[in-house]
């Protein structure tokens, strides 16, 4: 099999964990990284044991070597990279959101058309073996006729008003925070495995700490739980901490997703029930590795995640037998699996449909997204066209 050579540009909290998934397949290279600076380049490049590195991802582009792009920088930086990658022929597996908004995700889709790349959206999540599982039930009439979907997605990195990080200023990350950073995740998660879409929101917001203290040095996602820095700047919050999102399916359906990221004890929790007129489900992403059925006639089962036990689907992207878990690294070297098997098969030119989240999907979560916020802004129900 050839080896792709890849490259990655940002090494924050998620580059270094694509890094390791892609290491895990065998045949992928992780030829290059870039930073923002040469010197953080060759710590990181020595750190993550990568033989190249560039101060400017404009010189990672150049490299002819390179066959596919990895963008995990801050959120503001994707839609400019994206398209620089693109315009240079490389194929893009691009962190979420896939840029600041909708219309820019537009041309992203425009320009990958055109020149017939590859283009991904990191919605890793789809790949927990039981949430392949659950489509399928879903898809094959196990649950009969969905009528309800409630759910969360929690956390408390952001817990102390001294908690900073880039992702507090929409200047790098966007008008939204907690609904684009994790219920863009819960969103996709959800109209993935019932296979019914979102056709209408009403958003409640709230920001709990108006104004946080900021340190004066840079944090890295999640790393200021480890830092007890002494000098701050107090800065204005203008995104939410927290919100309610009442939805409404198009096949009649009715949910609600709660997303808060001062959740104390929550670290990374993903949650949600799905309600249909045969059976129920119950999936929480602390517990990736249970799913619970629920009956009204009969036991209650918790299936437990085993190949033997699971629906095709889902057993193709199942690497361990039972009672080895899988957790959230296995996810990414799933997605990147079949990314690149679709490379390395050239799906994207023989127009074959991709089995992995693309930049179509990247652009759903952030029209989504918008009107959430459009319905939080004007206090109302907004239509999803
Ligand atoms: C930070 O809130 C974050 O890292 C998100 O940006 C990720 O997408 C999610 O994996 C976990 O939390």
């Amino acid at each position: 099999m050839r080896k792709i050579k890849v490259g990655i540009i940002g090494t924050g909290f998620i580059g270094p964990a694509h890094i390791e998934a892609l290491r895990r397949l065998g045949f992928i290279e992780v030829a290059a990284i870039a930073d923002v600076n040469q010197e953080i380049a060759k710590q990181k490049a020595e750190l993550l044991n990568v033989e190249k590195y560039y101060g400017d991802y404009k010189e990672l582009l150049k490299d002819p070597e390179i066959e596919s792009v990895h963008v995990c920088t801050p959120n503001y930086l994707h839609y400019k990279i994206a398209k620089d990658a693109l315009l240079a022929n490389k194929h893009v597996i691009c962190e979420k959101p896939l840029a600041m908004n909708s219309s820019e995700a537009d041309e992203l889709i425009r320009i990958a058309k055109e020149k017939k790349l590859v283009n991904a959206v990191h919605f890793n999540l789809r790949f927990y073996p039981l949430m392949h599982h659950a489509k399928k039930m879903i898809e094959e009439g196990e649950l009969g006729q969905i009528f309800a979907i409630n759910g969360s997605y929690q956390q408390d990195w952001l817990f102390y008003d001294t908690d900073f990080n880039w992702r507090l200023l929409p200047e790098f990350s966007g008008d939204s925070r907690a609904v684009a950073d994790i219920g863009s995740h819960w969103l996709d998660l959800i109209e993935f495995v019932t296979g019914i879409k979102v056709n209408e929101v009403c958003a409640d917001f709230a920001t709990f700490y108006p104004i946080r203290k900021k340190p004066l040095k840079p944090v890295e996602t999640y790393a200021g739980k480890l830092l007890s820095p002494e000098d701050y700047e107090e800065v204005k919050i203008e995104t939410e901490d927290y919100a309610t999102v009442l939805l409404k399916f198009n096949n009649g359906a009715h949910g609600s997703m709660t997303v808060n990221q001062v959740a104390a004890g929550r670290k990374n929790r993903l949650y949600f029930e799905i309600y249909g007129s045969k059976k129920s489900i119950s999936w929480d992403s602390e517990r990736p590795n249970e799913l619970w059925i629920g009956r009204r006639d009969g036991t209650n089962e918790i299936l437990i995640k085993d190949p033997s036990l699971l629906n095709p689907y889902a057993r193709e992207i199942t690497s361990f037998p039972g009672g080895h878990n899988e957790g959230f690294p296995d996810t990414s070297k799933q997605m990147f699996k079949k990314v690149y098997k679709y490379i390395l098969q050239d799906g994207h030119l023989k127009g074959e449909t991709p089995d992995f989240p693309t930049f179509e999907d990247g652009r759903r979560e952030l029209f989504l997204c918008e009107q959430i916020v459009k319905s939080a802004k004007e206090n109302k129900w907004v239509v999803i066209e």
